[in-house]
């Protein structure tokens, strides 16, 4: 068995990110910008946004970070995206997940520039990436990708069991995985709450990837000898032995699940890091295109 190294691989990412800024300051030219908008306190939204902040700090991009309250309305915050639609120094605009309930995801989504939606939620850039158009991807699918690229895994003609149908990462995962490029190429098999015997599913998969939110979920009698597993579960568990207060799970059951694997991501350390390089790429990759 060994170990996707989602920290390694978005840390070389990053690295040839940091290069490329670095060439954009010599030149003289723009660098690239991401605005994030946090509505309310949730922990663990507090540290995404902080990741993210961080990493652009470390590859040397600018970022903008606007905290709104919780009660905030709803319009409101289509206004504070529409300021930044309109702020020609912004390259990438992101809105954290989840809102607080009184506002409508989608409104919010619709309202942000596609040109300017590094994490790929407008319907335009779904629509796109669904015609394999150049887009904006979402930033797990993508940093999946890009890890499956990183350490050159084989996924041609191989059977990826996708177990999630999220608008965020099961759904786009999926398509990505079917699509006509490297990686990708697999026979898709979409598993979800209403799906019967996905135990039987999981056991025919050449790549499993884990997207529902269960800690555990996927354990060793529905892996087979072999597989590549990409768990992208990180539910927080209370853990008193710990100063966070909590510790991260997986949906996969990691301690005996990985003895059968050829390749497995951890957690935390895999996917989580590898979502926050994607973005990375997205915002340069916004700012190329408009200059
Ligand atoms: C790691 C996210 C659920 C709902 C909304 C590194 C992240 C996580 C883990 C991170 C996530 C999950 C993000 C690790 C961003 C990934 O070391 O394992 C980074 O910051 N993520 C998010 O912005 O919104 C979410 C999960």
């Amino acid at each position: 068995m060994q170990i996707l190294d989602g920290k390694k691989a978005a840390q070389a990412i990053q690295s040839e990110l940091k290069i490329e800024v670095a060439e954009l300051n010599v030149d003289g030219k723009k660098i690239p910008h991401l605005a994030a908008i946090l509505v309310g306190n949730n922990g663990a939204s507090e540290t995404y946004v902080a990741a993210k902040v961080k990493a652009c700090a470390e590859v040397g991009f600018k970022s903008t970070l606007i905290r709104l309250d919780a009660d905030i309305s709803e319009m409101k915050l289509l206004d504070a995206v529409e300021n930044l639609n309109n702020d020609p120094d912004v390259d990438g605009i992101l809105v954290q997940l989840p809102l607080p309930k009184h506002i409508s995801d989608e409104n919010v989504i619709n309202a942000i520039d596609p040109d300017k939606d590094v994490d790929g939620f407008h319907p335009v850039n779904v629509g796109k990436m669904l015609q394999g158009m150049p887009t904006f991807v979402p930033a797990t699918p993508h940093g999946i990708m890009l890890l499956l690229e990183h350490y050159k895994i084989e996924t041609k003609g191989k059977h990826a069991v996708v177990v999630g149908r999220s608008n965020i990462v099961g759904r786009p995962m999926s398509v990505l995985l079917s699509s006509n490029t490297n990686p990708g190429n697999c026979t898709v098999t979409i598993c979800h709450s209403q799906t019967k015997n996905i135990k039987e599913f999981c056991l025919q998969a050449d790549i499993i990837v884990a997207a529902l939110g269960k800690p555990e979920f996927v354990t060793a009698d529905m892996v087979k000898e072999g597989a590549v597993v990409i768990d992208v579960g990180i539910t927080r568990l209370e853990d008193s032995t710990r100063k966070s207060g909590y510790k991260l799970k997986g949906d996969v059951a990691f301690e005996t699940v990985a003895p059968k694997c050829s390749w497995i991501t951890p957690v935390p350390g895999g996917v989580g890091p590898m979502t926050i390089a994607a973005l990375m790429k997205n915002t340069y990759r916004s700012c190329m295109m408009k200059n």
